[in-house]
């Protein structure tokens, strides 16, 4: 027999403070759902969640706001100003009586609702419970994010969705989206439109099926689509390296003069801008001017990695420039941690992956976001026997991803210069969203508890948990790995 409360002890992210209580509240052909304040983003949270709810239960609930108290029977939606709950806390009171949920802002409501799907998630047919508890939850870390690397693969905008919506639940916030690579350029820039044109047509392997681009309306609709789950898009223009699919695209780029032809293989390090070329900057100018009236939300990314093509002093004159260009549309830089060899300006921030120029970085003042490469790679195989993925990273099984202390695992770093956490995944060997999941999941589901959760999780408490949270990824329909050494129960 399925008993509600067991519901609480597999909730990914792990909450705050969690207090089980005693009974359950039955969800019934009279469940309302109101909300005290009449606001349109909340009336979208609620809405997501009473279909949700119609979905899983058969029952139309009904959703009125700017109502009262409505007491006992009813889902209940608060705005209630405790400020300690920060942008994106909530408090959900679940009784026999009563579901209450409330947060200082709508954000925290939609990470409640997050909570709630999970906690109705494997019900038995005839009826649907949620288990009485009490939680007060807030995330550790404001930067809990995923990259997709459309670039080495193209993926379509409705895999991009799809991701999004896995992310959102898991109360991740951030998505990176890898748009250029040497293998191919996957955002119009009308004013250059043969990067698409010519340098968004082939991939690695060059595979003819899925190769392509975003058009300027597609690229917006993800992004709108990411805001309405609270998830910031990150688009990174790789530069001064990783850049054959631009240089392929217009000679003017290259210091030769002259177009290199297409890339389908996977070697890194071989391309770079030319940097004494004042074209290069209004190419820059262009594509970033473009990309920000795109972008709404405050970054961009832009690469710095693996310029082995660059003579180190252009690499440092190249990432001044890019960040005063990036800087004049209004936006901030993010940069892969080689940035930290460079002048870095305030506002700037490196994300760790591997070496120590994030060091550099941090003692310009720079905040770090996490990504270390044997810890949060998820390209990286699981085990030796994994069909899909690389392992220069190492080996990084569902332990290792989850088992480590972001506070203290860089050298050097302390919590306070930490934005976050994020876990890239490279597509080299990644065709299909089924491919995505199966690398992300169920790794990338304990980055976003490491993310979120206080300090001090175990792993033995986790993996019993994440055991038996696989049936909700089971019923979402997630492509996940079980990993042989958890015991997943039937399925
Ligand atoms: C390193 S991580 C890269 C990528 C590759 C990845 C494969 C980083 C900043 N650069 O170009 O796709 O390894 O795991």
């Amino acid at each position: 027999m399925h008993n509600p409360q067991d519901c609480c002890a597999c909730l990914i992210p792990k909450p705050a403070s969690l207090f089980p209580g005693t009974g359950d509240f039955k969800i019934s052909s009279n469940t309302k759902l109101f909300s005290q304040t009449d606001n349109a983003e909340i009336a979208i949270i609620a809405n997501f969640l009473s279909a949700y709810l119609q979905q899983a239960s058969g029952y139309k609930i009904a959703f009125a706001s700017g109502s009262p108290d409505q007491g006992a029977g009813n889902i209940q939606f608060t705005l209630n100003g405790d400020t300690s709950l920060g942008e994106e806390g909530y408090e959900l009171f679940i009784t026999a009586d009563a579901v209450r949920l409330s947060a200082n802002r709508p954000a925290g409501l939609f990470y409640g609702v997050q909570t709630l799907r999970q906690l109705i998630s494997a019900p038995p047919a005839a009826s649907i419970s949620l288990p009485a508890v009490s939680i007060r939850d807030l995330p550790r870390f404001s930067w809990r994010g995923a990259m997709l690397d459309v670039a080495r693969h193209f993926f379509g905008v409705e895999d991009v969705k799809r991701y999004i919506d896995l992310l959102a639940h898991y109360k991740m916030n951030r998505l990176h989206l890898h748009l250029t690579d040497d293998q191919g350029w996957r955002i119009e820039i009308k004013s250059w439109p043969n990067l698409t044109e010519i340098g968004g047509q082939t991939q690695v392997g060059g595979h003819l099926a899925g190769r392509g681009y975003y058009t300027q309306e597609q690229y917006k609709e993800i992004g709108e689509y990411a805001h309405s789950r609270y998830v910031v898009i990150v688009p990174e223009i790789d530069t001064p390296g990783h850049t054959n699919a631009a240089l392929a695209s217009y000679a003017e780029l290259n210091s030769s003069e002259e177009a290199p032809a297409l890339y389908e293989g996977t070697q890194v390090g071989f391309s770079t801008l030319w940097i004494n070329s004042e074209i290069t900057y209004q190419f820059l100018d262009d594509v970033i001017r473009e990309l920000a009236a795109l972008t709404p939300t405050s970054y961009i990314h832009i690469g710095g990695d693996e310029a082995q093509s660059t003579p180190e002093e252009d690499y440092k004159k190249f990432i001044k420039r890019i960040q005063e260009i990036v800087a004049s549309h209004g936006k901030r830089t993010i940069g892969w941690g080689e940035i930290g060899a460079a002048e870095i300006l305030p506002g700037t921030i490196a994300q760790h992956w591997v070496g120590s120029a994030y060091l550099e970085a941090k003692r310009q003042g720079a905040k770090i976001i996490l990504s270390p490469a044997n810890k949060t790679y998820l390209d990286m195989k699981y085990d030796a026997s994994s069909p899909l993925g690389l392992d220069w990273a190492g080996l990084i099984s569902v332990k290792d991803a989850y088992d480590w202390e972001p506070g203290s695992y860089m050298h050097e770093l302390e919590e306070s210069d930490i934005l976050g956490i994020e876990a890239p995944l490279w597509s080299e060997t990644l065709l299909t969203i089924k491919d995505i999941e199966y690398m992300a999941f169920p790794r990338l589901i304990g980055i976003a508890e490491l993310a979120w959760s206080p300090k001090g999780q175990s792993w033995e408490e986790y993996r019993q948990r994440l055991a038996a949270h696989g049936k909700h990824m089971e019923a979402m329909g997630i492509n996940f790995y079980k990993a042989p050494d958890l015991d997943w129960g039937e399925m």
